[in-house]
């Protein structure tokens, strides 16, 4: 250890670990040598951000559900103001189990990031009420639920506005599980009140911020990130990684309408399943990301087709994933009113009034009904 590292605690400045440099498997670690230099720079990252921020990589190191107790433990007794990021293609994906408890008597403003992927035509008032109604059900009830998107910097301003007028001097805590976007949303924030660019490292793999970091604010108060839980739930947990950059919305979402008739399905590469049962001939709308293929086929052949051209037609998974590809489970709704059919973390289905539908999920990922938001 440097002497500079055995007096004093050094953080990085990128995940939030105690730098160390005697164990590299173990969080924080960093080289002597990049301690030093990065010390000179003001500007130390460990070895994981490193690689993170250059090369994409990932090194796997995972935080302790003791870990999250503790710093949701800390939040309980703090004073604060709690902004809760959500993943608006992931509601129940990005609820904390207990969260309620854990905010104790600190007021909540509600988040939804990723407005930048949500196609022109949805109404994003529906949308706002409807992420109310989510959050009070599971005992949350925000003072304000504000749609950003953090990486477009949309809706950014307004959203620093909510936080100064409602956090009375007091530290602001942004919380959500992980890959919500809560580390992208402190950088953007930083970049527009300092010019400062992706100081916070961020990346499209699970778990990349490791503990708290704290972000000065002019009144001495801070603003401070932190590591999102795992929630087994994700989508992003039960596909592979290279099956997750397919699936994953990247850009605005472009509607898919389906002139569909009743016993007739739509795949949705090899992750998920529509059944149209019963209903009107009227155009069911799909939304996901662009570049899903959407494969039409009868209804009565469709175990068989699945069966078949998993892995190939129907991908991903890949040819090579196929077998380890959890099962899809099925999930049967009838419609009185028109609504979307949501696949957490994947996107949703709009289908019309007086349909009986069912959504082929993979094992543990909720289907929920909301109404239509276009
Ligand atoms: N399209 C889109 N993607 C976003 C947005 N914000 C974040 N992302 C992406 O979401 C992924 C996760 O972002 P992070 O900021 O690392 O998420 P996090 O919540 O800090 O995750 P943990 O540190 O693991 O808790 C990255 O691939 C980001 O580029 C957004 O507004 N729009
Ligand atoms: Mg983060």
């Amino acid at each position: 250890m440097t002497e500079v590292a055995k007096n004093e605690t050094l953080i990085c400045i990128g995940c939030g670990a105690t730098i160390q440099s005697d164990d590299p498997q173990a969080i924080g670690y960093t080289p002597q040598s990049a301690i030093k230099k990065g010390l000179e720079n003001d500007e130390l990252y460990c070895q994981r951000c490193f690689r993170l921020r250059h090369y994409n990589e990932i090194a796997p190191v995972s935080l302790t559900d003791d870990d999250f107790l503790r710093l949701l433990n800390q939040i309980r007794d703090a004073n604060a103001l709690i902004v809760y990021v959500v993943d608006i293609f992931d509601f129940n994906g990005s609820i904390i189990p207990g969260l309620h408890r854990f905010v104790g008597d600190n007021p909540v403003l509600l988040v939804g990031n990723k407005e930048d992927l949500l196609p022109q035509s949805l109404r994003r008032t529906k949308l706002t009420d409807w992420m109310r109604q989510q959050a009070n059900l599971n005992g949350i009830h925000p003072e304000a639920v504000a749609l950003v998107s953090a990486k477009k910097n949309h809706q950014i301003e307004s959203l620093l506005e909510l936080i100064e007028k409602r956090r009375q001097n007091r530290d602001v805590y942004v919380v959500g599980v992980t890959n919500v976007g809560k580390s992208t949303l402190i950088n953007q924030i930083i970049k527009q009140t300092t010019g400062v660019k992706e100081l916070i490292t961020t990346s499209r793999f699970p778990g990349t911020t490791l503990d708290k970091i704290q972000i000065p604010l002019d009144d001495g108060h801070e603003l401070i990130d932190t590591p999102g839980i795992i929630h087994p739930d994700q989508m992003a947990h039960v596909l592979s990684a290279k099956a997750l950059k397919i699936v994953a919305p990247q850009k605005e979402i472009k509607p898919r309408t389906f002139q569909l008739d009743e016993q007739q399905t739509i795949f949705l590469g090899g992750v998920a399943r529509f059944d149209y049962e019963y209903g009107p001939k009227k155009g069911v709308v799909a939304y996901f990301e662009n570049n899903l293929n959407l494969h039409r086929t009868k209804l009565s052949n469709a175990d068989a087709f699945y069966e078949k051209h998993l892995g190939g037609l129907l991908t991903p998974p890949s040819v090579d994933e196929k077998d380890s590809f959890p099962e899809l489970e099925r999930h049967e709704f009838h419609i009185d009113d028109k609504s979307d059919v949501v696949i957490e973390g994947l996107g949703w289905v709009t289908v019309p009034a007086g349909s009986t539908v069912a959504a082929f999920a993979p094992k543990g990922v909720s289907v929920v009904v909301r109404r239509a938001m276009i």
